[in-house]
């Protein structure tokens, strides 16, 4: 079988089916896919025009979710999605809560207008950005806070796809200096700074860090 990823290395969701196949050694090629220029006929790949896409054998799957899904069945080991039918069901709702709650908006605000908006020199409405984290962030936070509590991992004791895809989430927010104030969120605060500084996120952060760095460095030139 011969599969290929279509994405780019920022985007949280290209993100979370990288550390899928880092973390269970998946042999797959890249395609590198900017949703900001895709290439002629991308249409066919994902006729929703996002990333990421996984090629398999000349045919193709879109969703994050359902790419990771996709992998869980085929390679099995390490497990990322629990087989307990209560825990599945958990790992599922909050990496969803994570695409689809989180996602617009921490990273359609902090990371999209702070980073990418200013990295190609376009203009954005700073006071608008700060405005919707301020009203919309602090709820979410708040529900987990109170889902991690004092755990390392948010569901059970070991690393699921519940953790990628939130904390793949907060890296893109963190790039555009948007994260959860430890004084108001002290639980969700040290559940990011710890799995930040451990693989299998660590390595990828200061990749993605530097690259951001080169972005608007580019910018503001
Ligand atoms: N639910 C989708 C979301 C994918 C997504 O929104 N990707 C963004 C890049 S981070 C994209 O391609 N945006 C372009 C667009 O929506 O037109 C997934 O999990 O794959």
């Amino acid at each position: 079988m011969t599969m290929t990823l279509f994405g780019a290395p920022l985007s949280p969701f290209v993100r979370k089916v990288e550390l899928v196949l880092t973390i269970k050694g998946i042999h797959c090629e890249r395609n590198p896919v900017s949703p900001f220029a895709l290439p002629e006929g991308y249409e066919q790949i994902n006729p929703l025009k996002r990333i990421p896409a996984l090629g398999v054998d000349g045919q193709y799957l879109a969703d994050s979710a359902v790419i990771c899904r996709f992998l869980e069945d085929l390679y099995p080991e390490p497990p990322l999605i629990p087989a307990d039918p209560w825990l599945k069901a958990r790992t599922s709702w909050l990496e969803k809560f994570a695409d689809y709650e989180l996602a617009p908006v921490i990273t359609a605000t902090a990371f999209l207008n702070r980073v990418v908006r200013k990295s190609m020199g376009a203009t954005y409405d700073e006071a608008a950005v700060a405005a919707t984290l301020e009203e919309k962030a602090p709820p979410l936070y708040h529900y987990l806070d109170e889902q991690i509590g004092d755990q390392t991992y948010l569901i059970g004791d070991r690393l699921t796809l519940a953790d990628i895809a939130v904390v793949s989430q907060f890296m893109n927010a963190s790039f555009g200096d948007e994260s959860p104030d430890p004084a108001c969120w002290p639980r969700l605060a040290r559940y990011l700074t710890r799995q930040f500084a451990a693989e299998p996120f660590a390595g990828v952060l200061e990749a993605h860090r530097k690259i951001v760095a080169r972005m608007l460095a580019r910018g503001v030139r």
